[in-house]
């Protein structure tokens, strides 16, 4: 295994998952605030006001970023910190938090990578419609220019938004995530209003932040049929379509994918979506980020609306606290498949990691076998990707800490840091002491 001498090997969080203080210096609610406290929709009743109170902890977490060797953390800035009514008036002392941060990782030699949005909309904004309101790419454009513009100078890589797969399809059509509709119309409308926000917000932030990076990041499940039947391959086909190319397409050609859309068309749930201004999502941006965590074994099922499909299990196979399958190969796979069709300047593979049910501390270490294995199989599949010629230039575990993994609250971990919420005391796992090993060997190849 060898990666350039110039790969990013990161970390990343996002601003809710860790962040706390949601009551704190002006910060306005998130539909995450309302979400969570709402009866049944997050594990144990959890919510992210303390989450690993990474607002206060942050000089000590970046010191132990450091002490990993990291070159790279991606984080988000939450949208209501800065913004507390989504538009309008800005909380300087938001923005103040991001500068300290942002001058500390500089410190320390990191360097910063900024989601804008990793899913905090604020809850002023979703009681005009969220997402669903055609107002929202101009909320976002706002909100871009905001942040930019007071921090343009000092980072070098922008990520307009995080998965907006999730953000459309698990909010609002599968109901798990804020704000919980199950709801299809709404779900593609949103996923439309997430690429002109992107296509909006990329020259605003290329303005601002001269001679930045700027990309967005996607999530991408590798799909395999359930069986070789042309029935399966089929239906495994329109789930990639679904869950990757809907975004991916806009994104590099400003157009949907012809296969899904000549399928939900005549399903209305394109309603509300003119298809006309797709091309505006297609920016010419610098990189594309690529969160890549399990595949998907896709069956057909005709009685299932939408797409006609389900999904099947590897019984063979390992799988994560999560039930996610354990699969390389699939990110390989996935990173080719991007290369071969979209021909991405640059790839940073913003996540990679999972969840499993570890062990409390003992002698100042968590053992994680299963997630160092994890990371282990994982890191050869990107580096014979580089091989074959994918531009892929960094890599960010995910996560650099236990944090509030939304519906599933604190009960799943994915950090190589163990977090103690009681006490908010770190302990490296296992996994992070490998990493940390193994980024050094990188160094000194
Ligand atoms: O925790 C999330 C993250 O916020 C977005 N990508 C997937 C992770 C694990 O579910």
């Amino acid at each position: 295994m060898s990666f350039p001498a110039d790969f990013v090997w990161g970390t990343a969080t996002s601003s809710y998952q860790v962040e706390g203080a949601a009551q704190e210096d002006g910060r306005g609610p998130a539909i995450w605030d309302e979400f969570s406290r709402t009866p049944g929709k997050v594990k144990n009743g959890d919510t992210g006001d303390v989450a690993c109170d990474h607002y206060h902890r942050f000089p000590q977490d970046i010191a132990l970023m450091r002490d990993l060797g990291v070159n790279g953390y991606r984080f988000s800035v939450a949208w209501p910190r800065v913004l507390p009514q989504g538009v309008g008036r800005i909380n300087e002392a938001g923005l103040d938090f991001y500068t300290r941060l942002v001058d500390a990782l500089r410190e320390a030699g990191i360097e910063p990578y900024l989601t804008l949005y990793h899913w905090d909309l604020p809850q002023a904004l979703q009681e005009r419609g969220g997402w669903e309101n055609p107002d929202s790419v101009a909320w976002f454009s706002e909100y871009s220019h905001v942040v930019s513009s007071a921090l343009g100078a000092d980072i070098g890589h922008w990520i307009t938004l995080n998965e907006p797969f999730v953000i459309s399809m698990v909010a609002n059509l599968m109901g798990v995530h804020a704000p919980g509709k199950r709801d299809p119309v709404a779900a593609y409308t949103i996923a439309h209003h997430l690429m002109l926000a992107h296509g909006a917000s990329v020259p605003i932030v290329r303005a601002n932040a001269p001679g930045a990076e700027v990309g967005i990041t996607l999530d991408q499940t590798y799909s395999d049929p359930l069986t070789s039947s042309d029935a399966d391959r089929r239906a495994a086909r329109r789930f990639a379509a679904f869950h990757n190319d809907w975004f991916l397409e806009p994104v590099f050609r400003g157009v949907y994918p012809a296969d899904l859309l000549a399928r939900l068309e005549p399903q209305g749930v394109l309603a509300r979506v003119d298809l006309s201004q797709i091309e505006r999502a297609r920016v010419p941006i610098d990189f594309l980020g690529v969160n890549y965590y399990t595949r998907s074994l896709v069956r057909d099922n005709p009685g299932e609306p939408l797409l006609g499909l389900d999904f099947g299990r590897n019984e063979h196979g390992q799988h994560t606290a999560l039930d996610w399958e354990v699969y390389p190969d699939g990110l390989l796979h996935t990173l080719l498949y991007l290369r071969n069709a979209y021909y991405p300047a640059k790839i940073y593979i913003t996540e990679n990691g999972c969840a499993y049910d570890d062990p409390q501390p003992s002698n100042g270490v968590v053992e994680d076998p299963e997630r160092a294995r994890y990371y282990q199989l994982h890191l050869p599949a990107a580096a014979e990707a580089i091989r074959l010629g994918v531009p892929v230039a960094g890599y960010f575990a995910w996560s650099m800490f236990d944090n509030f993994e939304w519906a599933e609250g604190y009960d799943k971990r994915f950090g190589i840091y163990h977090v103690d919420f009681a006490t908010q005391q770190r302990t490296p796992k296992r996994s992070a002491l490998a990493y940390r090993d193994r980024i050094a060997a990188e160094r000194t190849r």
